[in-house]
């Protein structure tokens, strides 16, 4: 894996920065993406003492510079390996007759259209040399809609339709694509849904052991670390005390 260079969008927070920090360790090249370039700055300068490390700053809904940006890699990183498609958010937790058009907008651009900006770019990499790895960052909102969920679980449904719709059409062309969708995992996730309302998000993770951004990161490896036949397709993980969308045994 020394020799592998991946793509980690959303790598300022949360499952992203779990995810480049184990790459890292494991010596993994790394192109690290997100909107706050302070936070990149210091990740990239923890990192670069166990690998080279690159990073680009976009919103990933500004398709020409998502596509400028990964067109125009140094030549270090330009032979893309693994494509980590994570950046995303929930914004506002409101019914649908309550719920804000901005923030529609938002999950909508975001975690649908620009992951697949960033995929569209880097898919021309990854079918010149017949190789490649794509991991969908899904939910277990993408499995199963849930009270005030409505818009945020349509678009983790569209990752999962995307995610089957990669997987099809880049059949026999050496590509693996596989989504990991997640349960509860305690990241600023819920401080960004309720828009910095941190004793409204810490709730969220009160009273049982929510997933930690660790372990996503550890499911991603072991998915990334398969022999060359085997592809994980689609794996849904929660933790103990989560039994569905909406069934969480707390205290
Ligand atoms: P965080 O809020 O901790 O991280 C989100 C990341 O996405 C940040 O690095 C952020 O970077 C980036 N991001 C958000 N909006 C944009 C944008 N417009 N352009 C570029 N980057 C953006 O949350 P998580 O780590 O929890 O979320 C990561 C993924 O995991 C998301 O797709 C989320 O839907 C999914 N997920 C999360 C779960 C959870 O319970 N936490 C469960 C299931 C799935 P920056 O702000 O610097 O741009
Ligand atoms: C994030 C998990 O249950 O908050 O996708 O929607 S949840």
């Amino acid at each position: 894996m020394k020799s592998k260079i991946a793509l980690i969008t959303g790598a300022t927070s949360g499952i992203g920065k779990a995810t480049a920090t184990l790459f890292a360790h494991h010596g993994v090249s790394l192109i690290l993406c997100g909107r706050r370039q302070d936070r990149l700055d210091a990740i990239a300068s923890e990192l670069q003492k166990n690998t080279n490390v690159h990073t680009l700053t976009f919103d990933v809904r500004d398709k020409e510079t998502v596509f400028e940006k990964i067109q125009n890699l140094p030549k270090q990183f330009s032979e893309i390996d693994i494509l980590i498609n994570n950046a995303g958010n929930a914004h506002g937790l409101d019914s649908i007759q309550d719920g804000n058009v901005d923030d529609w907008d938002a999950m909508l651009d975001i975690n649908v259209k620009g992951l697949l900006y960033v995929s569209k770019a880097v898919l021309p990499i990854f079918l010149a040399k017949k190789s490649g790895h794509i991991i969908n960052i899904g939910s277990t909102a993408g499995k199963e809609v849930y009270p005030n969920g409505n818009v945020y679980c349509a678009s983790k449904h569209a990752v999962d339709a995307i995610n089957q719709g990669m997987r099809i059409d880049l059949n026999g062309k050496g590509i693996k694509v596989g989504a990991i969708n997640p349960g509860l995992v305690a990241t600023e996730f819920s401080e960004v849904r309720f828009k910095g309302d941190t004793e409204r998000a810490e709730k969220v993770y009160q009273g049982f052991s929510p997933l930690q951004p660790e372990d996503i990161a550890d499911i991603i490896w072991f998915a990334v670390t398969r022999p060359p036949h085997v592809n994980i397709a689609d794996l849904t993980v929660m933790c103990l005390a989560q039994a569905s969308s909406t069934i969480v045994n707390k205290n």
